[in-house]
């Protein structure tokens, strides 16, 4: 029997400065999701999206926080509490659930849900560590704060829906690193997550890098969640997100990357977060989204 894959939309931007990544969703399925997981030998079925009204609906200081800054945080509590519930009941039926960004706070949503009934591993590939808290955050974003919320660290150790009691910090593994705030690198410094600079992947390759990722998620557990922020990518590969940095992965080096994590047969969720279409010229982004889940879920060159 094939694999079914339940795709889910969270077309959120509270997380982000800059708007456009609550259009990922459409713009990820236009690029022809569906066809590249066929293509990957799993059977695609839509969920369609999280309601989440747009930010000009929404104050964005609502916040039920004592102290620090989370923009939009009651908007991305109720997206992320149903987004956990979706996956979780995904996960219940024997699917695979990949989540559509939205911005990289919707993944304290797909994090704790696929997290919710057994133990897992998370790898992080991403240009940034998202290991800010509210009072640490120099941005207020939430996109920069899922991991943190996710291990409980700072002042998410009180907020129950944002936790992920399943998820151990030593099974979670930073790939691609190269912007980090003070407060993350001081973090990364005293805590057990494994991190995997871009200078590990120059010295290394990204094959020797992704194999340590791999052994370090899956330590203990039997299975990872795979969160793909696009801005892993280097901006020439990956234009069309909202924080780009320069000096990322290549596009082959991203292939090689899901491909081998496909080859562990060990990813219980997905997540394809922060495309930004409307900085892409023609949906290019969206695109390499499409292709570089379907190499994470088993499509092969040969
Ligand atoms: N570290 C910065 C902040 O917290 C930038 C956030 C990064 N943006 C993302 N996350 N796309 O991966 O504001
Ligand atoms: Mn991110
Ligand atoms: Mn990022
Ligand atoms: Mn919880």
């Amino acid at each position: 029997m094939e694999q079914i894959v339940r795709v889910i939309g969270a077309p959120t931007d509270y997380g982000a400065n800059r708007r456009g990544v609550d259009m990922g969703p459409s713009a990820i399925r236009y690029a022809g999701l569906a066809d590249q997981l066929r293509a990957a030998g799993v059977e695609p079925v839509e969920a369609g999206d999280i309601r989440a009204p747009y930010a000009e609906e929404c104050d964005p200081e609502t916040r039920s926080l004592r102290t620090g800054t989370a923009r939009f945080f009651d908007e991305t509590k109720a997206v992320c509490t149903q987004l956990a519930e979706t996956v979780e009941s995904a996960l219940a039926a024997g699917e695979l659930p990949v989540v559509l960004g939205g911005d990289h706070s919707v993944a304290i949503g797909s994090v704790s849900g696929s997290a919710a009934a057994s133990p897992i591993g998370a790898i992080w590939f991403d240009a940034h560590a998202d290991l800010n808290t509210p009072s640490t955050s120099p941005s207020g974003n939430i996109h920069g704060m899922p991991l943190a919320a996710l291990l409980g660290i700072g002042e998410f150790g009180e907020l129950e829906w944002a936790t992920a009691p399943n998820l151990r910090e030593e099974n979670v593994v930073l790939v691609g690193l190269r912007s980090a705030d003070e407060a993350e690198r001081a973090l990364l410094e005293e805590r057990d997550l494994t991190v995997l600079t871009m200078s590990d992947i120059d010295r290394r390759g990204i094959t020797a890098v992704v194999d340590d990722a791999l052994e370090a998620a899956t330590d203990g557990v039997d299975e990872i969640h795979v969160s793909l922020d696009l801005d892993w990518l280097d901006p020439t590969a990956a234009p069309g997100v909202g924080t780009p940095v320069r000096g990322g992965v290549t596009y082959r080096e991203a292939h090689a990357a899901m491909e081998q994590v496909a080859a562990r047969s060990a990813i219980r969720s997905l997540d394809l977060v922060e495309v930004n279409p409307t900085l892409d010229r023609s949906n290019e982004t969206a695109e390499l989204a499409t292709e570089l889940a379907a190499s994470a879920l088993g499509k092969r060159i040969l």
